[in-house]
Order: structure tokens, then sequence, then C-alpha cells
């Protein structure tokens, strides 16, 4: 069956003319809508007082995206959806001791997951006993001491699980895989796990290091940028600022996405006056819309055409030096792009040959090139695949370790990275575990604990018993919705830290804990006086972040003086740390990652500095830390992307009015949809085939091996998607994705490519 798109599936020129496409990202939408929300949430004086103050030098750092700050600053420094982010956190809204005692658990388990983050921050510790219908306040040290001794129950600590969000700052980080350690476990399962996994290990074997090569600067020389799989208009807003301005210098930009996602085809900065009202700067020269799943094929198809122009003219394509130099593996990735036919390119990518070969000219006119990526290219089967053909293409014409080109995995959370450099990580190295063991004066375990997906097994399965969270929202956010629920809700124990209530919260454990924390923007002040936490950017700048706002509640903690206490009561006498001392005055934290983690010498001195620091990286200057001291090509087998008859490729997407399981309301702007989320997309002709009409309801069945599973009711809605692919929303359609179901080589569930079948609603 042939399945390239046709009409919408088709490469081609963005088309900026177009009158649906004439406005914006961004301008003055973005600034009111920022605005109102800000004052509503927080009243306008404190509104106010914390939008100056977020991402500048005495700040903190935005809780929304890991996108870096610039050196030169401007008076504001945030996006709409950092906006909605701290509005979201610094609510006057509180859900207190008295909300609890008028909401029964099953009660609020029937409310949707908007409304319960709605209702406010957590402001006391809370306790569901075994049995109870509802949460109940409990004091601190109880709350400790029953954490405490669920952990002593068990047969061993590798029944206990702790989950990671990545808003988490280094310090606590750090404390807090330091406290699974000497109680004897590597189950230190992260977002990153559904996140940028296959970045970290795609990049690790081609180039030595888990993270991307470019600072901010590299995006002011960059000649080309491709931006693949990422819609940055709404999950990282302040990058458009930057590729405005690589455009306004003339620099091309190519993107790669079966959506035309509204920032990358126009954009107006709202910090300018001509951005306010105008009609914004056309960003793309060139958009591929690629097929769902279709990127390995795509990039293969972009290096074929590339290495036709060095047969036509010798030296002109690839960077033969480079090549020879510093590089493994050319000649046996060259036999692979031989051999794929252009009909298998073009199918497998849903992209015709010859915008195929305008992307190739393109990328072959520039000198310089940084090719960037988020979700989608991650979340596939071939995530790990996807990542390295990136980097294949880069390493052809030397576009890594100079300044202006490299790989760029944009990252999610806001310290995402930050909490992995500090040993967040279910697959610890040995080097960093005999550091720790060595500072601390203890024998960290060295078997490999349970990553994300394998954590719901072993809850479902009952290896595990007790679940702990820092942050985040477990149960949503995993795959297998309804397969996840039913397994933590099995388990003995579950204790979280959390800022706002969520699902997680309600459906983990037979008795469970809710330990309400500071966030980011709140003043936070220990025995040693006000402190302030670090994270690292997507971009490897370490740097100071430190809340303005006074705090919710007097009875709040910090998520650090939380962990603290945990392990005090925890570990007991088993422990020499001094957890007290450290939770008191985090700089004697920071002295201790120094001694553990490479790159932070004068850590202390150096996080103070305006900018904070870049961790080095020796992919930055083509130190490659391979085994070999080379950057590899990978070579990969073209992913079969045939379906079944009557079947479509599903992904799912953010919308502009969420952050990951946070709804905040049921529109998406830039997408031109409201009032419903769940909804599925599907090219307008798929509807006529199917004899489907737009806005009936269909159930959706996806199907993995001869697994199935169901979802009821979604709304079809006609978008410029290619043939044969869907949308829809995530968390709303986490119940379709198997737990089974997750890519080769980092584990990542494989949320962006779920075959499917779509039948009318019986009703
Ligand atoms: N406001 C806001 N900011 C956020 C977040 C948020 O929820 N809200 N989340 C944060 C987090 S944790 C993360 S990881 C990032 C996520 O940032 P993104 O990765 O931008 O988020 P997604 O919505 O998952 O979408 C990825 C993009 O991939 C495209 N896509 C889907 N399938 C494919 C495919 O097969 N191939 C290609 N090439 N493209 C595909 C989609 O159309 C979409 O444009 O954003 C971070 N920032
Ligand atoms: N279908 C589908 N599923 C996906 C994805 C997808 O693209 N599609 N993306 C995946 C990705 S990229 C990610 S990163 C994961 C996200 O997974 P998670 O990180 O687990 O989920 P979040 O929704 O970011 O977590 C929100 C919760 O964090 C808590 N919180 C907020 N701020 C703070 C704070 O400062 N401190 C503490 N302690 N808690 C806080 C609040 O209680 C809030 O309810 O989801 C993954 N799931
Ligand atoms: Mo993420």
């Amino acid at each position: 069956m042939d399945e390239r798109g046709t009409g919408g599936g088709q490469g081609g020129a963005a088309r900026p003319d177009d009158p649906a496409e004439r406005k914006p990202a961004g301008g003055l939408e973005a600034v009111i809508s920022a605005l109102s929300r800000s004052a509503r949430e927080m009243g306008l004086r404190r509104g106010a007082l914390a939008l100056s103050r977020m991402n500048q030098r005495h700040g903190f750092d935005c809780p929304g995206c890991a996108w870096p700050d610039p050196e030169r600053r401007g008076a504001v420094e945030f996006c709409e959806n950092g906006a909605k982010a701290l509005a979201h956190e610094a609510t006057t809204r509180r859900a207190d001791a008295e909300f609890f005692r008028a909401w029964s658990v099953p009660r609020l388990l029937a409310q949707s997951d908007q409304w319960l983050e709605q209702q406010g921050r957590l402001v006391v510790p809370l306790w569901r006993p075994v049995g109870a219908d509802h949460y109940e306040p409990i004091s601190w040290d109880a709350a400790f001491a029953r954490c405490a001794g669920a952990l002593t129950a068990l047969a061993s600590p590798d029944q206990a699980v702790f989950y990671t969000s990545g808003r988490t700052s280094n310090e606590a980080a750090f404390l807090y895989q330091l406290f699974a350690r000497q109680l004897g476990t590597n189950n230190l399962p992260d977002c990153s796990n559904m996140c940028h996994e296959s970045s970290g290990v795609g990049l690790g074997e081609a180039i030595g290091v888990g993270k991307g090569t470019v600072g901010l600067r590299d995006f002011e020389l960059a000649d080309a940028i491709f931006v693949i799989g990422q819609n940055p208009g709404s999950n990282h807003p302040r990058m458009l600022t930057a590729l405005q301005a690589a455009k306004r210098r003339g620099a091309r930009i190519v993107s790669v996405n079966p959506l035309r996602e509204r920032g990358l085809v126009r954009f107006a900065h709202p910090q300018e006056l001509g951005g306010l009202l105008g009609a914004g700067t056309p960003i793309a020269d060139l958009h591929l819309q690629v097929r769902v799943g279709g990127d390995v094929a795509l990039l293969r198809g972009i290096a074929k055409a590339v290495l036709e122009i060095e047969e036509q003219r010798h030296g002109r394509a690839l960077d033969w030096s480079f090549l020879h130099a510093f590089t493994r593996g050319f000649e046996a990735y060259r036999a692979a792009v031989d051999a794929a036919s252009w009909e298998a390119l073009e199918t497998g990518s849903g992209v015709s040959r010859e915008a195929l070969r305008a992307a190739a000219e393109l990328y072959v006119g520039a000198d310089r090139v940084i090719a960037c990526w988020a979700m989608g290219v991650t979340q596939h089967r071939h995530g790990v695949a996807n990542v390295q053909e990136i980097v294949n293409l880069l390493l052809l014409r030397g576009n890594v370790g100079v300044p202006g080109a490299g790989p760029c995995p944009v990252r999610g959370h806001s310290n995402v990275q930050g909490d992995r450099t500090v040993g967040i990580t279910e697959r610890p190295s040995p080097a960093f575990l005999a550091r720790l063991g060595a500072e601390f004066g203890f024998e960290p375990p060295r078997e490999h604990g349970l990553d994300t997906v394998a954590t719901i097994e072993a809850f479902r399965d009952g290896r595990a018993r007790v679940f702990f969270g820092l942050g985040g929202n477990f149960a949503v956010a995993s795959p297998d919705a309804e397969l996840t629920a039913t397994a933590l809700g099995g388990c003995d124990f579950a204790a979280h830290v959390a800022t706002k209530l969520n699902r997680t919260h309600l459906l983990a454990g037979r008795e469970s804990i809710l330990l309400p924390c500071l966030g980011r923007s709140e003043r936070d002040v220990q025995a040693a006086g006000p402190q302030f936490v670090s994270v690292e950017d997507s971009m490897s700048v370490v740097h100071r972040s430190e809340g303005v706002l006074g705090p919710a509640s007097e009875a709040l903690r910090s998520e650090v003086a939380i962990v603290a206490g945990l392990a005090e009561a925890a570990l007991g006498a088993r422990s020499s740390v001094p957890w007290r001392e450290l939770a008191g005055d985090y700089d004697r934290i920071r002295e201790r990652i120094e001694r553990v983690v490479p790159g932070f010498h004068d850590y202390n001195r150096r996080v103070r500095e305006p900018s904070g620091f870049v961790l080095p990286s020796g992919a930055r200057t083509r130190h490659f830390e391979t085994p070999d001291g080379r950057a590899h090509f990978r070579v990969h087998a073209l992913p079969d992307s045939a379906l079944p008859e009557g079947r479509f490729r599903l992904t799912t997407l953010r919308s502009h009015d969420q952050f990951n399981t946070t709804i905040y309301s049921q529109d998406d702007r830039y997408r031109g949809l409201s009032g419903d989320r769940r909804v599925v997309l599907l090219h307008a002709e798929d509807l006529a085939a199917e004899g489907l009409r737009e806005g009936e309801r269909v159930d959706l069945t996806s199907h993995f091996g001869d697994e199935t599973r169901h979802l009821r009711g979604f709304r079809v809605v006609a978008y410029d998607v290619p043939r044969r692919c869907a949308a829809a929303y995530f968390p709303e359609a986490n119940a379709l994705v198997p737990v089974g179901s997750c890519a080769e080589g980092s584990r990542t569930p494989t949320y962006k490519s779920l075959e499917i079948s779509i039948r009318r609603s019986a009703d």
C-alpha cells in the first residue's frame, strides 16, 4: 500500500501568506493571556513582583521549561507559558485541612485533573490511614515517622521506589538519591525515562555525552537551524526569540513536524512594539510534513540527497577532513544510505524526494547547522535511532564541536538535566557510586534499579510495595493509565512531596502521605538564613534560583528540608550523614556535590556569578569521550512503516494551555481548538474515507501485538495532518499507551507512535 501523503503529506515551503496562518504566535494575545491570568491567580501586586524577578539574576528560575536565559536579559524575561506556570504555583487558593475534611478521596477521584489542581496549594502535611476515605492533617514528625515505618517494614529496600519529576533542584535531588542509596536501592526512576532518555542514550553512544553541545551563543552564529519534532511556540516560547533573531540575520529554518505548528510558521516578539501589534516574522523557510514515526526515513532521505550532491560536486557536501580525523563508521553509514531506495524513503517519511532534496540543498548551503529536537523524536520505538540519524546528518558536514553548530535536545522540565547530573538515575556509573560512597563513608548498591516502565511492572506484579514521589504526577504521566492506576493503588504505602493535589496522590497506596513543599517562587529560610537553590538548563549552564514571594503557608517546608527529614527518620543511626546540618545551609550540600560530581569545582563561588557556569563537555571541542575518542555514525534499519488496513498512527501532543498533566484550560489557542480536549485530529480525506463527519464521537482502540486498549467518546476534528496519521492530547490518551511498548535502547514509552483503529461511538 502506498501511504505517501497526498496534499498535506508533501513537504514544501511554509506558506506565510496563507491568511489562516497570518496570525503570529506570541504578540499582544500572549501578553494579555499571561497578565490576566497572573493577576487573577496571584493578585496584582504579588503577580507583578513575581514576574519582574523571574529568570533575573537575583530572582528565581522559571518553573516552566529548561530553555536558557540570555546573557543580556530584558526587563521582562519570561513567556506567556512561564507566566502561567508561575501563576499556577503562586495562586492565592488553598487546598487546606478544611478542604480535605469536606472532600473524601472517592469524591475527589471523580473530579477532573484540571479541577484537582485548581483547588490551590497544599499547605499542611496530610495522612490517609489504611481503610480511610479522607486525608487528615498530621504533624511533620508523625508524617516522617509513618514513612520511616513503611520503609522499615519492607523485606528489601528494592521494594521501594523513589520517583523524581524534573522540577526538583540540584540540592534536593542530590540528597534524595543519597537517601535512596543509603537505604540500599538504585530504584530512582524519573520523568526523564519518559522524556529525553532516547536523547541521552543516542548521544552518549554517538558523541560520548548524553547532552547537547550547543549554547545560546551558538544560535547567534548558526546559518541554519533544524527544529525536529518540537513545538516551541507552546512548549519553549523563549526559543522563538532566538529563532526570530537568527532569522533576521539571514539564518534558514527548517521544521520537521506532522503538524504546521503556529510558532514555527510565524512569530511576533511580545517585547517589541511591532511584535505586539504586527503580523510577526515568518519563521520556517521549509516545512517538512513528516508522517508520524517517519523521521528515520526522512533524515536518511536528506542524507541521501547530501551524498548525491557530493557525487556531483566532490568535496562540497561532505567535510572529509572532519570525517577522517574525528569519526568512525562513515562507510557503513554511507552503504546503508545508498541501499535505501527513494521509494522506501518517500513512503517511510511521507515526504517527496524533491522536498528532501530541497532540505539537503539548504543544509549543504549552510556552514554551521544546529539541530534541535524534543518529544516528536524521542518517544518512538525508534527514538534512539531518530536521535542518532540526526547526529549522522550533522557529522557528515562536521556540524559538531564548532561554534554555531551541533545537536540540541531541548529539555522539558526546568531542572530535568540537573537532576540527572547530580545522580538521579536508576543506572548510576560505577565511578559515580565510588565517589559517592567515599564521600559519605558507605557502600552504595551496585545493581541497576527500576526505570519508569519497570516500576509500573514491579508494582503490577507486587515486587514493589512503597512509592515515593518527589514532585510529578506519576500515575497520569505514565503509559497505560488504567494499568498504572491499579498497580499503584494496590501498593502498601505512598508518599508525595508536592505543591498541588493531583490524581497520583489519590490513587497510590493503601496508606498515603502528602508532604507540601515550597515552590520555586517562594522564599526559603533555613537555620543559616535565606537560601537559594541551583538548576541546570538545557545547555548545561548551572545557575542559582532564589524565591521572592512569601510562602503559601508557614507550615511548608523546602524540598531539601523534607528529604533530609525523611532520611533522618528512616535511616536513623544507620546514616552518618549530617542531614540536618546540610538542610540548614545549602552551601554545605553544594560542597558535597562538588566532591562527588565532576565539573562542579568551586561550585559555591561560581554559582553566585551573574550567569552561573557551564558544565564542561569534551564534545563541545571535539574531544569525544567514547571508548575510541571518536564520534560514531550509528546505522539503523529503516523502520517498517506499513500500517495494516484500517489502522492509523496516533501521536500525543501538549496543548498551548497545559504543563504536562497540569491542564490550565480546555483550549488550544494556536491550533484554533477550544472547549474540549477529548479530541482526535485526522486528515479531512481520512474522515471522508471512514464515513465520519467532523464533530462526531468515536471510540479509539490501540493495538500492540494481540493486546488492545480502548478509549471512548473522542470528538473527531479535521486537521492538517498527513494521511493515516492521527493526534490526540497527552494525558487524555494515555490509557492507549501499552506499558510494553517502548523505545529500543532507552525504554521510553512510545507516546508518539501508537497503532490505532477508530470506530463511530455507539451512542
Ligand atoms: N507550556 C508548556 N511548556 C512545556 C511543557 C508543557 O506541557 N507546557 N512540557 C515540558 C516538557 S516536560 C517537555 S518534554 C517539553 C515538550 O515539548 P515538545 O516536544 O514540543 O512537546 P509535545 O507537545 O510533546 O510535541 C512535540 C511535537 O512533536 C510533533 N510530533 C509528533 N509526532 C511526531 C513525529 O513522529 N515526528 C516528528 N518530527 N514530530 C512529531 C508534534 O506535532 C509536536 O509539535 O516541553 C516542556 N515545556
Ligand atoms: N501521552 C504522553 N504522555 C507523556 C508525554 C507525552 O508527550 N505524551 N510526555 C512525558 C514527559 S516528556 C514527561 S516529562 C512526563 C511528565 O511527568 P511528571 O513530571 O511526573 O508530571 P507533571 O505533570 O510535570 O507533574 C505535575 C505535578 O508536579 C507537582 N509539582 C509542581 N511543582 C512542584 C514543585 O516545585 N515541587 C514539587 N515537589 N512538586 C511540584 C504538582 O503536584 C503537579 O501536580 O510525562 C510524560 N507523559
Ligand atoms: Mo518532558
